[in-house]
């Protein structure tokens, strides 16, 4: 993708046009909707333009100059540190922000607050995956090889990834695949445009996928397929794992799954059956209170068959968000120093710690997962730092969180629209985005991608970089956080030199003349080349080994029973983007997909008594949640689907389980028990409008929504 100015005659000054780069090989150049769209949202109508203040008199946002706005963020991050202590100020980030950002909020958080109390939103986007790669391959990187491998191995099994909606542009891959004589098997409880594309489609009960995993791999014991050469030379742990697969007959995990003995024969006979074979995850399978596991199951399934370390074979996550995989590096995950390093590892704290000139005692411990910060806030942490993320829509159990983060003492969002979050904040700051911004993101096979300026920010913004820096220099530091993208990068390079993710080889001149550097690339006295493919001689642990996962399989955090007898999964639609924010203001975006949804199949339709286009209420132990049904046999009949992207009485979050996986604190957004029930003609005021959002309403004052007016009143449910 690139940008020039728009042809003479388009109009405003500040018009560009995304144009599509048809050499690179990730995309081929091909954009999807929202890529083509995505300039209309860095039009000033429908963004901020102006830093907004709440008037503690009136209640409400109103404009506000530059230094007041950023006076009156130290001054509240700052008075909460006094009273409260360090850990009582928050910080919460996001995977959208690049390299830079996110290094510089982790910088921000433990150097100037000194606070431990710093996640993102990736927590809830690939942390499953995340680790389930360091606990088989001692690294984690979203794919092991680049994306253009995919249209060359033999099979691809793509478990709970719907990336004909999710990544459009990666689907022709998946045909070149098919072209190529290659298989495709997609995993996912409904049949979406990409199960439409697959040679066999297994519709799984939601939250079983790792039954479904071990049941093949029992197949696999059973019908003599394991790679027992690669097993002894490359893997540990094989007992354990044939073991915990032995006991998942394929009877009882047809029973548990809902997919079908031949199906599961036929899925091990073409994985097993082509010469190399790949296992591809997203959301579906890693976004369970058992993610970690059941992403472990996936990998065991291609270590036992020998289908990793080898070329055109391995396991490989389908990123997220626009800087999904750089975002988890670099110091903003409560647990994480710069380069990948753990925040408890001591040689890892010495290290970054030098390159901040502090002594390591300064950088404090880790800290909470993004569900349990907002679950905190309002109690523990009174004060939050919000950059990059929307998560009265986007986080579990969504009206709750909505009440933790208007018991705060003080709330500052930096965004570039007025999104539902930033509608409750006490200071608004409006910040610059993709075109009007230099800076690296890192996208899923670990290419790190350079996006230079393009057009100039409305007068009003400032870069997320300058709002750290002018944040810092009030609260003590001068010096350390530059605005330059390429000096912040400067030090992340030394910052991450030598850690799993060594970025200290690649420079933004290296990255324009070879189309991105696969990372680690770390630097020497001659240039090293970048890593494309990962694992070949040997695996990232010590002894080079991957390790099998010891995993059973456990239901899900809440089944359902008499009261919630429906099972309720949530996900995306391919015009709307996250919480949709930015796209539910873009006419043409907002036009495809207006609003919220239940998708159910006829036969629960006819026993709720609801028929297409009517309202259907979803009743889960969290809340009720109101959308026009939408009728299709394309989803099983004991389960129901809502996007996410929208607020008000359609919010899909306001029923979805904040139950953790142990290990990577991915909240359960795949699977909750609910009831469903036709909601008559009860009308919703919020949700389910067509209406395009935002048009003239930026740098409007904003209602405070019940926030108390007063500091120090806390409360909430
Ligand atoms: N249009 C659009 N594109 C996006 C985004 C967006 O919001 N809109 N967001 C971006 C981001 S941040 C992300 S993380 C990616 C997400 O990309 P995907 O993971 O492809 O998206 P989802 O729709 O969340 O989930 C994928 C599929 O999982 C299925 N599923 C639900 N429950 C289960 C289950 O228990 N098991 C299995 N196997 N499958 C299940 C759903 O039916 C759905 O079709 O998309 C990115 N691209
Ligand atoms: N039920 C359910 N809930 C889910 C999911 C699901 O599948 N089901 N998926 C989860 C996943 S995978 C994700 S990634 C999250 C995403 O959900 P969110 O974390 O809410 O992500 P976005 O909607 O992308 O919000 C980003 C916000 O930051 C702003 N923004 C964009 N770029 C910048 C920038 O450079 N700087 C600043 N300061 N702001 C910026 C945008 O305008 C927007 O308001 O949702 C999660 N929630
Ligand atoms: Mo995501």
């Amino acid at each position: 993708m690139g940008l020039r100015p728009a042809a003479p005659g388009s109009g405003s000054a500040e018009v560009v046009e995304v144009v599509e780069r048809t050499a690179f090989p990730v995309n081929r150049g091909a954009l999807c909707g929202k890529g083509r769209t995505a300039p209309a949202v860095l039009s000033s109508r429908v963004r901020l333009t102006g830093p907004l203040v709440r008037n503690a008199g009136t209640g409400r946002l109103e404009p506000a100059g530059w230094r007041e706005a950023l006076d009156r963020v130290a001054a509240g991050l700052a008075g909460t540190r006094a009273v409260h202590g360090a850990d009582a100020v928050g910080v919460f980030g996001g995977g959208g922000l690049t390299n830079e950002k996110a290094y510089a909020l982790g910088k921000f958080a433990r150097l100037v607050l000194r606070t431990s109390q710093i996640d993102y939103n990736g927590r809830f986007c690939m942390s499953s995956a995340a680790a389930a790669h360091q606990r088989a391959f001692g690294l984690d990187r979203g794919l092991p090889f680049p994306l253009a491998d995919v249209a060359r191995t033999g099979c691809v099994v793509l478990v709970g990834s719907n990336l004909a909606e999710t990544m459009p542009p990666a689907l022709r891959h998946l045909s070149e695949l098919r072209e190529n004589g290659g298989r495709l098997i997609v995993v996912d409880p409904r049949r979406t445009p990409t199960a439409e594309q697959a040679d066999l489609h297994l519709a799984p009960r939601p939250g079983t996928d790792l039954a479904l995993a071990l049941g093949l791999l029992h197949l696999v014991v059973a019908e003599g397929r394991v790679d027992e050469e690669f097993v002894a030379a490359r893997t540990a742990g094989w007992p354990e794992a044939r073991a915990a697969a032995m006991a998942h007959w394929p009877e009882l995990v047809e029973r548990i799954t809902g997919v079908p003995l031949p199906q599961l024969r036929a899925t091990v006979g073409m994985f097993c059956g082509a010469p190399s074979s790949m296992v591809l995850t997203a959301r579906g399978p890693e976004q369970q209170s058992k993610g970690t596991d059941t992403v472990g199951a996936w990998i065991n399934l291609c270590l036992a068959t020998g289908r990793a370390g080898r070329p055109l074979s391995g396991y490989g996550c389908l990123t997220g968000q626009g800087n999904g995989q750089g975002g988890r590096e670099h110091g903003q995950k409560a647990d994480q120093l710069p380069g990948y390093r753990k925040l408890t590892d001591p040689a890892a704290r010495a290290h970054v710690a030098r390159v901040w000139g502090v002594p390591p005692e300064d950088l404090p411990g880790p800290g909470r997962s993004a569900y349990e910060l907002l679950d905190a806030l309002g109690t523990d942490v009174r004060s939050l730092l919000l950059m990059g993320s929307n998560p009265v829509v986007s986080a579990p159990r969504a009206a709750h969180v909505e009440g933790r983060l208007r018991s705060l003492d003080f709330l500052a969002v930096a965004d570039v629209v007025l999104s539902e979050t930033a509608r409750l904040a006490d200071v608004v700051l409006p910040v610059t985005q993709w075109a009007e911004e230099t800076g690296t993101t890192t996208n899923l096979e670990g290419r790190v991608l350079l996006r230079r300026r393009a057009v100039t920010p409305p007068p009003g913004v400032r870069t997320d970089l300058e709002v750290l820096n002018g944040l810092a220099a009030r609260l003590g530091w001068e010096k350390g956080f530059p605005t330059d993208a390429e000096e912040v990068f400067e030090e992340l390079r030394r910052a991450s030199a030598g850690g799993p993710a060594d970025y200290s080889g690649i420079t933004y001149r290296r990255i324009a003349e070879e189309d991105g550097v696969f990372w680690p690339c770390p630097d020497g006295a001659r240039p090293h080349p970048g890593t494309p493919r990962l694992f070949l001689d040997r695996f990232a642990t010590e002894d080079g080994r991957a390790r099998f996962a010891s995993v059973a399989h456990r239901p899900a955090a809440e089944e359902p029973d008499a009261d919630y007898p429906v099972l309720l999964t949530t996900g995306r639609v391919v015009s709307q983007y996250q919480s949709g924010a930015q796209t539910r203001r873009v006419p043409e975006l907002n036009a495809a997909a207006p609003g919220p949804f239940v998708e159910l199949h006829p036969r629960l339709a006819e026993r709720v008594g609801v028929a297409e286009g009517e309202p259907v209420a979803v009743v889960s132990r969290r809340g009720r949640a109101v959308a026009p049904a939408r009728v299709t046999r394309s989803i099983r009949p004991d389960t129901v689907f809502m996007p996410f992207h929208w607020p008000g009485e359609g919010r899909a979050n306001t029923l979805t389980n904040p139950a953790l996986d142990p290990v990577s604190r991915m909240p359960e957004f795949k699977v909750c028990a609910v009831r469903v029930e036709a909601a008559g003609d009860v009308r919703d005021e919020g949700a389910g409008d067509a209406r395009v959002e935002g048009a003239g309403d930026a740098g409007r004052p904003a209602g405070r929504g019940g926030r108390a007016p007063v500091r120090g009143v806390t409360g909430g449910p």
